[in-house]
C-alpha cells in the first residue's frame, strides 16, 4: 500500500494502491479462515453456522472494498452529474450470492466451502434477508441499483437503517401473527458505519427572523429537539465490472449533549432516557397500512431521511465544489421514490436559503430542476397527506416554506384559469377540510421537472385521472417509465439450471443485454431444447416442494400444474377471485367432473397489513378452503392449495422458477405496474392476467396467444359498475352459485362459525370496488383453457420458451437506461469488461 499526495481540496492523505486481493479459491478459503479464528475467534468449522457465513462475508466485502473505494475515487475525479435515489424502503434480501455472482466468485467460493465440508448453499441460508420494504416498491429500488452498478451509473441509494424491517408472518390456526424481525441480532457484516458523516436533524422548536447589520433578515429555527443521523453503507457491486455503488442508510442515535436544563436539575435519568425517543425515529419499517395519516412517527421518519441525505449532498459540494452553488443543478438529480420523501421539497429549499443563503428564486430553481417524482399507485387511499397541524408542532419551518411554496403555486394556477375558484381548491397543496391537510403527492408535483408513472397504462391514467389538471398545467413533466427487474437476481443467480441452459444455447451475453433471450425464439420447437427446458422445470418445482414441505409439513408433487400467486394480500389484487376458483375446482371435482383438468397445485403467499382486517380475513379463507382440499382423499393427485407462509425476497427466489402459471389478476387500473409478473415471465411461466399495469406490455411482448387474458377492462369498469349486482350474477351462474352456496354452507368452517362472513359478504357487495363477482365467469374460463394447454406439454413448452424470451423489455437495465435518457442526464462511468 502507498500513500498518495494530497486530496483536491480537503488536503487529506489519501491512501491508494490497495493491493488487489486474489480471486482464486486458495485466496478466498484462506480469507474465510482469517476472519473465522481472527475476527471471530472460533476454534472448529461447523456446517450450517453462522460464523462461517460471517467469516465468508467479510473475505467477499475485503474484494469488494477496493473496487469500492476505487469506484469512488474514480466519480469524485470526475466532476460528473451524480443521481440520488431517496426511498423510505430498500427490499434488498440478501447479498451473498449476488456479490459472489457480481465478484464472478461463485465458484472460487463454492470450492473454498468445499475443502472445509462445507456446501455453500447452506451458508446462504444463514443470511438473513434484508426486509427493508413492504413488497413491489421496495424491491424495485434495489433492483434499480443493481442495474445502476451494472451499466455504470453514478446513483447513491438513500434511506433508512430500520432496526425491524418487514414483520415475520406465522400462521395460528390458518391466521397470520406478526413477528419481529430481528435482522441485525447477529451482527450485520455487510454494513460500514460512517460515524464521521453524521448530521443533525432538527424537530419542533420555532421560527425566529433577525435583521443583520446590513438590514438583512435571516431565519433561524431555534429551540429544537435535535437528533443524529449516523449513515450505514452498503456496497452494490455491477456485474463483472468492478464497479461498487452505494446505498447509504441512516440510523438514527441521541445527540451526545444532554438537554442541560433537565441535567442540572437532577434529572439526569430523564435527560439519558431522552436517547430513547430519538432512536424511535428508525426503530420499525411502517407495514402500507389503511392510512398513514396522522402517524407521527412515520413523518419523523420521512423527515429525518430527506433531511439527512440532503445535507449529506450539500456537505459533498461544499467540500469540493466551495460554497457557490450556482452548478449545484447541473451535478444532481433526486428522484423521490412515491410521495414518502417529497418532503424533500420544501426540505432542499428551507437548507439552501436558510443554510447556504440562497433567496428564494434561486433556490427554487435549483429545487425545480433537481426534484424528479415517481408515483406508484392509483389508489385514492393510498395517496398520502399530511395534517397541517403536525407539520405546525414537527417541522415548522418547513411548514411555512410550504405554505409560500402553495402561494406562489396557486397565483400561477388563476394566471391559467383566471376567476376559477374551484379548480384553485381543487389543486391546492392544502386542502382544506375541517383539518387541514397537506397533499404530499401535490407538493411533489409543483417541486419536480418530472413525473413519471410505472408502466404505460399507469401513467396515462394518471394524466387522465388522478393528476389530470397538473398535466394540463405542465403536460412536458409527464412521462412514463415501465419498470422492470434485474436478470442477475432473478435468473442467472436464482435459476441457475435455466441459466445454463440459456447460456448453452445463445451464449452469455444476456446477462448484461436481456434483449439477446430473443435469440431463443427460433428454437421453441426445438425438441432437445424443449426436453431440457422441462427438465429444469421439474429441478425447480422439486426444490420448490422441498421448501414446502419444510414450511408447513405437507408434499406437494412436482408432477402438478404449479399455478402461483405471491404478492401482498390486498383487495385490488383479489386473491379472492383465486380461492374462489380453487373451491369451483374442489365442486368440481367433487361432483365427478374433473376428468379432464390437469393435476393442479395452487400456491398463495403474501403478508397482510397488521391492521387490514380484511386482508387478514382473505388470509383466514385461503386457510381453511386448503385444509379441507388438502385432506379430502378425493382430491388426492388431482388439486392441493397452499398458504406459503412468510414470503419474502428470498422465497420468491424458489418461487419462480418453479412457477408454470403466473397469476396476474388484479381488478383493471388497480395495480400500477406489477414485477412479480415480470419475474415469473423472466423465468418461463405463463401469466394469466387482466388488462393492468405492466400485464399489458407482458401480453404485447408475448403475443396475446402465450397470454392468458381475461376480465373487464379499465374503460368497461364504470359502465358495469352502474348496476353492478353481485347477487345476481352469482344467482345466474350455476357453478359460481354452487360455490358460493358451498362458502354459505360453512363446509370451510364447520366448527368456526362466521368467520368467512365478512369476506362472503364483500363478494355480493354492489360497491365491491374490487369488482371480484363480475370477473368469476371470464377467469374460470380463462383457467379452463390454462389447464387445457398445459396437457399439451409441448404446446406448453413452447409458450414457457417464448414467454422468458419475450421479457428482454422487463429488465432494470432497460429501465435505468430510459430514467437517464429522460430524466437524469448521467455520463456512463467508463465499464471495465476485461
Ligand atoms: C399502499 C397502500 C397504503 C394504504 C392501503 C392500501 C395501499 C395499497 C397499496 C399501497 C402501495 C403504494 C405504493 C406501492 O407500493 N406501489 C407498488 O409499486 C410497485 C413498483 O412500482 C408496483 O409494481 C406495484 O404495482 C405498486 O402497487
Amino acid at each position: 500500500m502507498t500513500v498518495r499526495s494530497e486530496t483536491e481540496n480537503t488536503g487529506d492523505m489519501e491512501l491508494l494502491n490497495l493491493s488487489s486481493l486474489d480471486m482464486d479459491s486458495d485466496a478466498i478459503l484462506a480469507d474465510t479462515i482469517h476472519y473465522h479464528s481472527r475476527m471471530l475467534g472460533r476454534r472448529t468449522v461447523r456446517r450450517q453456522e453462522h460464523f462461517l457465513y460471517q467469516a465468508l462475508v467479510h473475505a467477499t466485502r475485503d474484494r469488494l472494498m477496493e473496487r469500492w473505494i476505487e469506484t469512488s475515487n474514480l466519480l469524485q475525479g470526475r466532476h460528473g452529474k451524480r443521481a440520488c435515489y431517496i426511498s423510505l424502503e430498500f427490499l434488498m434480501g440478501r447479498l451473498l450470492r449476488n456479490a459472489l455472482l457480481n465478484l464472478d466468485i461463485t465458484e472460487q467460493a463454492g470450492e473454498a466451502l468445499g475443502r472445509l465440508g462445507v456446501d455453500l448453499e447452506d451458508i446462504h441460508e444463514q443470511e438473513h434477508d434484508a426486509g427493508l420494504g413492504n413488497g413491489g416498491l421496495g424491491r424495485l429500488a434495489a433492483c434499480f441499483l443493481d442495474s445502476c452498478a451494472t451499466i455504470g451509473l453514478p446513483v447513491i441509494g438513500y434511506g433508512l437503517r430500520y432496526h425491524f424491517g418487514m414483520f415475520r408472518q406465522r400462521l395460528e390456526n390458518g391466521r397470520q401473527m406478526e413477528e419481529p424481525d430481528s435482522w441485525l441480532r447477529e451482527g450485520y457484516p455487510w454494513e460500514i458505519e460512517r460515524i464521521e458523516r453524521a448530521r443533525v436533524i432538527k424537530f419542533g422548536g420555532r421560527v425566529v427572523r433577525i435583521r443583520d447589520s446590513m438590514a438583512r433578515t435571516h431565519v433561524d429555527w431555534v429551540d429544537t429537539h435535535d437528533v443524529l443521523a449516523i449513515p450505514y453503507d452498503l456496497p452494490i457491486p455491477g456485474y463483472k465490472n468492478d464497479i461498487v455503488n452505494t446505498l447509504r442508510l441512516w440510523s438514527a442515535a441521541a445527540t451526545d449533549e444532554f438537554d442541560l436544563e433537565e441535567f442540572n436539575a437532577g434529572s439526569y435519568t430523564d435527560a439519558v432516557a431522552a436517547k430513547n425517543e430519538a432512536e424511535n425515529i428508525t426503530m420499525v419499517l411502517y407495514p402500507n397500512a389503511e392510512t398513514d395519516s396522522g402517524r407521527e412517527l412515520r413523518l419523523r421518519q420521512q423527515y429525518f431521511l430527506v433531511s439527512a441525505s440532503l445535507q449529506d449532498i450539500l456537505h459533498d459540494w461544499v467540500l469540493q465544489y466551495g460554497p457557490d452553488l450556482g452548478q449545484f443543478a447541473n451535478k444532481h438529480c433526486f428522484q423521490l421514490n412515491d410521495t414518502h420523501p417529497a418532503i424533500a421539497v420544501p426540505e432542499l429549499m428551507r437548507l439552501l436559503m436558510d443554510d447556504h443563503g440562497l433567496g428564494w428564486d434561486d433556490a427554487w430553481k435549483i429545487t425545480t430542476s433537481t426534484m424528479a417524482y415517481t408515483n406508484h399507485t392509483l389508489l385514492p387511499e393510498a395517496l398520502e397527506t399530511w395534517p397541517v397541524a403536525l407539520f405546525e408542532q414537527m417541522l415548522p419551518r418547513v411548514l411555512e416554506i410550504i405554505y409560500e411554496i402553495n402561494a406562489r403555486f396557486l397565483s400561477e394556477v388563476s394566471l391559467r384559469w383566471p376567476g376559477n375558484l374551484d379548480i384553485l381548491g381543487s389543486m391546492s397543496l392544502i386542502q382544506e377540510t375541517p383539518e387541514k391537510i397537506v397533499r404530499m403527492a401535490y407538493l411533489a408535483i409543483v417541486g419536480s421537472f418530472s413525473v413519471n408513472g410505472v408502466a404505460e397504462l399507469h401513467s396515462r391514467l394518471l394524466q387522465k385521472g388522478l393528476f389530470r389538471d397538473f398535466a394540463g398545467l405542465w403536460p412536458h413533466k409527464f412521462n412514463n417509465k415501465t419498470n422492470g427487474v434485474t436478470q442477475r437476481r432473478w435468473l442467472a443467480a436464482c435459476n441457475p439450471g435455466l441459466a445454463r441452459l440459456i447460456t448453452g444455447r445463445i451464449g452469455p451475453g444476456w446477462v448484461t443485454d436481456l434483449d439477446q433471450l430473443e435469440r431463443l425464439k427460433p428454437l421453441a420447437d426445438d425438441a432437445g431444447l424443449q426436453e431440457e427446458w422441462r427438465a429444469v422445470k421439474h429441478a425447480n418445482k422439486a426444490r420448490l416442494a422441498d421448501d414446502i414441505h419444510t414450511r408447513t409439513g405437507i408434499y406437494v408433487n412436482p408432477e402438478t400444474l404449479f399455478d402461483v400467486q405471491v404478492k401482498r394480500i390486498h383487495e385490488y389484487k383479489r386473491q379472492l377471485l383465486n380461492v374462489l376458483h380453487a373451491v369451483h375446482l374442489y365442486d368440481r371435482i367433487q361432483r365427478g367432473d374433473g376428468d379432464g383438468l390437469p393435476p393442479r397445485t395452487i400456491i398463495i403467499g403474501g403478508k397482510a397489513a397488521p391492521g387490514y382486517e380484511m386482508a387478514k380475513n382473505i388470509i383466514k379463507m385461503i386457510n381453511n378452503v386448503a385444509a379441507v382440499i388438502n385432506t379430502d382423499p378425493a382430491m388426492r393427485g388431482r388439486l392441493q392449495l397452499i398458504f406459503y407462509p412468510d414470503y419474502n425476497v428470498s422465497g420468491m427466489e424458489l418461487i419462480c422458477p418453479a412457477a408454470d402459471l403466473s397469476e396476474q389478476i388484479s381488478t383493471a387500473g388497480k395495480e400500477a405496474s406489477g414485477t412479480g409478473n415480470m419475474k415469473f415471465m423472466m423465468n418461463g411461466a405463463v401469466t394469466i392476467g387482466t388488462l393492468d399495469g405492466a400485464n399489458v406490455e407482458i401480453r404485447e411482448a408475448v403475443g396475446e396467444e402465450n397470454f392468458f387474458l381475461f376480465g373487464l377492462t379499465v374503460d368497461e369498469i364504470p359502465a358495469v359498475m352502474e348496476d353492478y349486482d353481485p347477487q345476481s350474477i352469482i344467482d345466474t351462474d350455476e357453478d359460481f352459485a354452487r360455490v358460493m352456496r358451498l362458502l354459505d354452507n360453512g363446509h370451510f368452517n364447520r366448527f368456526e362459525p362466521h368467520v368467512l362472513d365478512e369476506v362472503l359478504e364483500a363478494v355480493r357487495d354492489t360497491a365491491d370496488p374490487w369488482m371480484t363477482a363480475a370477473d368469476f365467469r371470464a377467469f374460470i374460463d380463462a383457467q379452463e383453457s390454462a389447464g387445457m394447454a398445459y396437457q399439451d406439454q409441448q404446446h406448453w413448452t413452447r409458450m414457457s420458451i417464448l414467454n422468458t424470451a419475450s421479457s428482454g423489455r422487463f429488465s432494470t437495465d432497460r429501465t435505468m437506461r430510459d430514467y437517464n435518457r429522460d430524466i437524469w442526464g448521467l455520463d456512463e462511468i467508463p465499464v471495465n469488461t476485461s
